[in-house]
C-alpha cells in the first residue's frame, strides 16, 4: 500500500498491477486515499442533477444476460411510448428547477428514424431550457446500421433535433471475455468507445459507465478503467465515471447474488484512484441506495446523480430504493454526509451552491 500511496502523493498514475492490487487491500486504506485524491480535486462538496429518466421503449432485439428491463417484440410487458406519451412524461417537468432529461431504449426493431429525431425535436420544441442527455453508444450504433447511416451522420442529425450530450450506458465491462459471456450481440468495448470518440469529437461530452457484480475479476474492471483512462488523455470528453452495481432479479443471472456496499464502495475508491483525469467519480444512488451512496461521498465519490423521478431498468430488475428523491432528499443526505451539496447542470456548471457545513 505504501507503494501506491507514494505514487498518488507524487500525482503519479496508477498501473494495472497497482489497480488489481488495490482489489485486495485493506478497504478503509484505499478508501481513505481515494478520498484524498477526490478532496484535492472537488474539494468539500457534492454535485447533484434535477433530471428525470425517461426509457421511450423496453423493446430490444439483443438478449443481454444481465437485463431485466427488454422484452421481446410482442412479449408481456413489452411496451414503446408514442411520441404524444413522451411528451407528456417530459412535460412533468415543466414549472420544476429540472435542467436535464435523460433518454434511452432498447434496440427497437420497428421505430423509424424520424421516431427519434421528432423525440428530440419535440422536448427541444417544449422545454428548450432542458439538456437532453440521450441514446447510449449502443443505441446510435443501432441506428446507424439501421438506417443506413454513419456514427458521424447519426450524432449530427440527432444534434440538430436538440441532442446535448450522451449517456454512459452500454459500456458494461469491454473485457471480450466478459461481454462474449454477458452480452455477445451488442457491440464490443472498441465499438463503444469509438462512438464516444466521435461524440467528443463533434463537441459532445458524455459520461462512462461500468457494470460490475457478475462474473468480472478485478483485471477485467482495472483493464476498463485504463481503456477509460487513455481514452480521455486522447479526448477529453468524458464529465464522469459511473461504477454499476448489477441486480441479478429477474435476469438470466438470477442465480448470482448481489453485490455488497463494501464492494460498491471499493469499486468507487478504486475508480477513484485509477482514473485519474476523470473529473468526477459518480455514485448512482438508485443502484447502491441512499445508505451506501452517502459513505460514498467519503470513498471517492463527487457526485450523486440527481432526482431520476421514474426509474425502470434497475426496479425491473430487484432494486428496493425509491425511484426518485427529491430535491431537498437529495441535499439533506449530501449535508449529513459532510458535504456541501451543489446543484449542477449536466456539463458540471454549479447552478446553486449550498451553505457552507
Ligand atoms: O447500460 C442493465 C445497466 C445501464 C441492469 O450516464 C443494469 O450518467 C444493474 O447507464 N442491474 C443503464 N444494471 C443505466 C446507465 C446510467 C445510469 C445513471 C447515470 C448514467 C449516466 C448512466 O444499466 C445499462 C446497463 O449497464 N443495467 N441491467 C441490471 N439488471
Amino acid at each position: 500500500m505504501d507503494t501506491v500511496r507514494e505514487k498518488v502523493a507524487k500525482g503519479e498514475r496508477l498501473s494495472f498491477e497497482d489497480g488489481v492490487f488495490l482489489y485486495s487491500a485493506p478497504l478503509i486504506e484505499v478508501g481513505e486515499l481515494a478520498n484524498s485524491v477526490r478532496e484535492r480535486i472537488n474539494g468539500n462538496v457534492a454535485y447533484w442533477v434535477s433530471n428525470r429518466h425517461l426509457n421511450y421503449s423496453n423493446v430490444c432485439v439483443l438478449t443481454c444476460l444481465f437485463c431485466a428491463f427488454a422484452r421481446k417484440p410482442g412479449e408481456e410487458g413489452a411496451y414503446e411510448y408514442s411520441l404524444e406519451e413522451a411528451f407528456a412524461k417530459a412535460e412533468e417537468l415543466r414549472g420544476t428547477n429540472a435542467t436535464e432529461i435523460h433518454i434511452v431504449g432498447g434496440l427497437h426493431p420497428d421505430l423509424p428514424w424520424e421516431y427519434y429525431t421528432d423525440l428530440l425535436k419535440g422536448i427541444k420544441a417544449r422545454l428548450p431550457h432542458l439538456h437532453l442527455k440521450c441514446f447510449t453508444a449502443v443505441e446510435i450504433d443501432f441506428f446507424a446500421r439501421k438506417f443506413g447511416k454513419s456514427i458521424e451522420q447519426v450524432l449530427r442529425e440527432l444534434m440538430d433535433a436538440g441532442l446535448d450530450s450522451l449517456p454512459g450506458g452500454g459500456a458494461e465491462m469491454f473485457a471480450e471475455r466478459v461481454r462474449k459471456k454477458i452480452c455477445k450481440f451488442k457491440i464490443t468495448g472498441q465499438e463503444w468507445k469509438d462512438i464516444h470518440k466521435v461524440a467528443h469529437r463533434l463537441g459532445l461530452k458524455s459520461t462512462a459507465t461500468m457494470l460490475y457484480g457478475h462474473i468480472e475479476k478485478p483485471e477485467d474492471c482495472v483493464d476498463h478503467m485504463i481503456q477509460l483512462r487513455e481514452m480521455q488523455d486522447e479526448t477529453h470528453g468524458f464529465t464522469a465515471f459511473i461504477p454499476l452495481l448489477f441486480h441479478p432479479e429477474n435476469s438470466i443471472l438470477s442465480h448470482i447474488r448481489k453485490s455488497s456496499g463494501l464492494l460498491d464502495l471499493r469499486h468507487i475508491a478504486v475508480s477513484r484512484l485509477m482514473i485519474d483525469n476523470f473529473p468526477h467519480i459518480k455514485v448512482y444512488w438508485i443502484m447502491t441506495g441512499s445508505r451506501v451512496a452517502q459513505v460514498a461521498l467519503s470513498f471517492g465519490a463527487d457526485d450523486m446523480d440527481g432526482t431520476v423521478r421514474e426509474e425502470k431498468i434497475t426496479h425491473m430488475a430487484g432494486a428496493t430504493s425509491p425511484q426518485q428523491m427529491t430535491e431537498d432528499e437529495l441535499k439533506a443526505l449530501i449535508r449529513e454526509a459532510r458535504r456541501v451539496p451543489v446543484k449542477r447542470d449536466t456539463v458540471y456548471t454549479s447552478l446553486e451552491v449550498g451553505a457552507p457545513l
